[in-house]
């Protein structure tokens, strides 16, 4: 497998692979959870350029509801388990549940992608307890409520303390600096409004000194201006990468690879070889 230090030393932006295991993502036709589905689309991720796998268990959509750990990992875990025999790429679980992350270490995953930065029960000691990297996203509120008016009095000041604070409690913990990647949390208990000043202003968050991970891909605000998930999300993503952003979280892989390396070449004047 190969290591996210190793990855994120290669000049050029890490492409992660959404791949959430829902029942009605990758459904059997019932209420069960097809794993074979879920691996070949992980497969086809792999094949689209994706650098990291991104598994998700448990909706974290506005209003969605929680679901219990064991129910988290009976859906997750085989997908882990399955993806790391048959493939070496990256897998990232994107959890927030301290039992949760501490299995897919123990199965070799080597990132958490916890839109609750480690804020939940004994999610940090997991974590210090390991090697892996870890995303620590910005979140006002949670889920269920963060769309409910999200009213902020600096918001680019105040995303830019929370996120310090949660990496000065990592580093307090002994989680070296080397294992953080920061993510300013876009659609989460912000407007419309907002997320598109975070992204204008993502510079200011390179001031921390950290990768810093944005995922735009097909959210609402994406909607309400264009209407159209693909052609709008790889316009996020190619603005966010020239803001500063190293890891863009994606559903479509291949044509954010493909958006990347034409703009890429143009802004080198060279024809990229990655
Ligand atoms: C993000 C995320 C989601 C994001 C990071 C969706 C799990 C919502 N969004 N993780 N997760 N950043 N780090 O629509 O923006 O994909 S779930």
């Amino acid at each position: 497998m190969k290591k996210i230090v190793s990855l994120l030393e290669e000049n050029r932006p890490l492409i992660m692979g959404i791949l959430n295991v829902t029942p009605d993502s990758f459904s059997d036709g019932g209420e069960f959870l097809s794993l074979a589905d879920a691996v070949e689309h992980a497969k086809y991720l792999e094949e689209c350029g994706a650098d990291i796998i991104d598994i998700g268990g448990e909706s974290t959509r506005p209003g969605a509801k929680s679901i219990s750990s064991s129910e988290e990992l009976q859906r997750v875990m085989p997908v882990i388990e399955r993806l790391k025999y048959i493939s070496d790429i990256s897998i990232s679980v994107d959890t927030s549940k301290a039992v949760v992350m501490k299995k897919a270490i123990e199965c070799g995953v080597t990132l958490i992608n916890d839109v609750y930065s480690l804020r939940k029960p004994g999610a940090l000691d997991v974590v210090a307890d390991s090697d892996v990297h870890v995303c620590l996203m910005h979140m006002k509120g949670n889920p269920q409520n963060m769309q409910n008016k999200p009213i902020y009095e600096d918001l680019l000041l105040e995303v830019r303390e929370f996120l310090s604070d949660r990496v000065a409690e990592c580093e307090k913990k002994g989680i070296s600096a080397e294992r953080l990647i920061i993510d300013i949390g876009f659609g989460f208990g912000k407007t419309p409004l907002g997320n598109l000043k975070l992204i204008n202003n993502l510079d200011l968050f390179k001031e921390i000194g950290l990768p810093i991970m944005v995922g735009a891909s097909r959210k609402s605000t994406i909607k309400k201006i264009c209407g159209d998930q693909l052609g709008g999300s790889l316009a996020a993503a190619l603005f966010a990468v020239k803001n500063g952003a190293k890891i863009l979280r994606v559903h479509d892989v291949k044509e954010t690879v493909a958006a990347l390396k034409v703009w890429e070449s143009l802004v080198e004047e060279r024809l990229v070889d990655w």
